[in-house]
């Protein structure tokens, strides 16, 4: 397949982007972090986004060495973001992983070994976790992420309420933080509203956190306000961005 070798070399030819989505801390306003995003600027396809050579990548296993690129890349941006604005709480990243990086490749000593290597306050470095990756061991993947939270990164639980048993999994993992599902945030579905303050409650009763994610309009924002939701993202802040849209961002919020 003609994608799969360009995919090869695309990450020593620098064609992989990582992009920066703000997210946004409801109390006050402020950029409270960032998620990572993938996007390849292919030569002949244009821009394309994860979501177009995410499963491919899985698929051939080129996934490990991509994961090991944007792990490093985000958590050296974070370092970097960190130290420039020294703000409290200090600003965070997360960074998405998939099944096959934490099944098949020892994604603890990739973390130990991207910690070591840079300087960023304990828990700034988010990890996000779908149900559908548990759910294929969950056993395992308890371990890990257990092991993960020890060696100071968090955890963030990412696209809550589209998977199978998303309740079970809330007992049996450490994490920090829900993401909600952006089909809860944005529409004009009846039953929405009651489900996303459902998910909110049943997330601070639990002491998490929760980032809303979709979140694309004055009333979606007003709404998570009046829920008392932590932080919100979508594209009524900001799409994924450079670091030199993320940077004047930044400055402008200061
Ligand atoms: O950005 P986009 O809408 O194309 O994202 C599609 C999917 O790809 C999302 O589920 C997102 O979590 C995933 N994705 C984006 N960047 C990464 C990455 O760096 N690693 C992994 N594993 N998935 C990513
Ligand atoms: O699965 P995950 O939540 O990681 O997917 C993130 C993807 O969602 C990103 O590719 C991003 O482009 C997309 N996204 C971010 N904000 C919004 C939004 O407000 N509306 C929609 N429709 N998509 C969004
Ligand atoms: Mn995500
Ligand atoms: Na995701």
């Amino acid at each position: 397949l003609a994608l799969e070798s360009d995919l090869r070399r695309a990450l020593e030819r620098e064609e992989i982007k990582v992009l920066y989505q703000p997210i946004i801390r409801l109390a006050d306003d402020t950029v409270a972090g960032f998620e990572a995003l993938l996007r390849w600027d292919h030569p002949r396809r244009g821009r394309l986004p994860a979501g177009e050579f995410i499963p491919l990548a899985e698929r051939t296993g080129l996934i490990i060495p991509l994961g090991l690129f944007v792990l490093e890349r985000a958590a050296r941006q974070l370092a970097q973001w960190q130290e420039e604005l020294g703000s409290e709480p200090p600003i965070f990243v997360s960074v998405n992983v998939s099944s096959r990086q934490l099944i098949r490749h020892d994604l603890i000593n990739d973390v130990k070994a991207v910690l070591s290597r840079v300087d960023i306050a304990r828990g700034t470095l988010k990890i996000e976790i779908t149900e559908s990756l548990v759910m294929e061991n969950p056993e395992y993947a308890a371990k890990v992420l257990t092991r993960i939270k020890e060696l100071g990164a968090s955890l963030a639980l990412d696209d809550f309420g589209t998977g199978y048993s998303s309740l079970a999994y809330l007992q049996r993992f450490p994490f920090d933080s829900i993401k909600i599902d952006r089909q809860f945030v944005h529409g004009d579905g009846k039953e929405r509203p009651v489900l996303l303050r459902s998910i909110v409650s049943l997330a601070h009763d639990l002491g998490m956190e929760v980032i809303a994610e979709g979140a694309e309009s004055d009333a979606d924002v007003h709404e998570l306000r009046g829920l008392k939701a932590e932080y919100a993202q979508g594209f009524h802040y900001g799409q994924p961005m450079t670091t030199d849209e993320a940077r004047k961002l930044l400055a402008r919020k200061l």
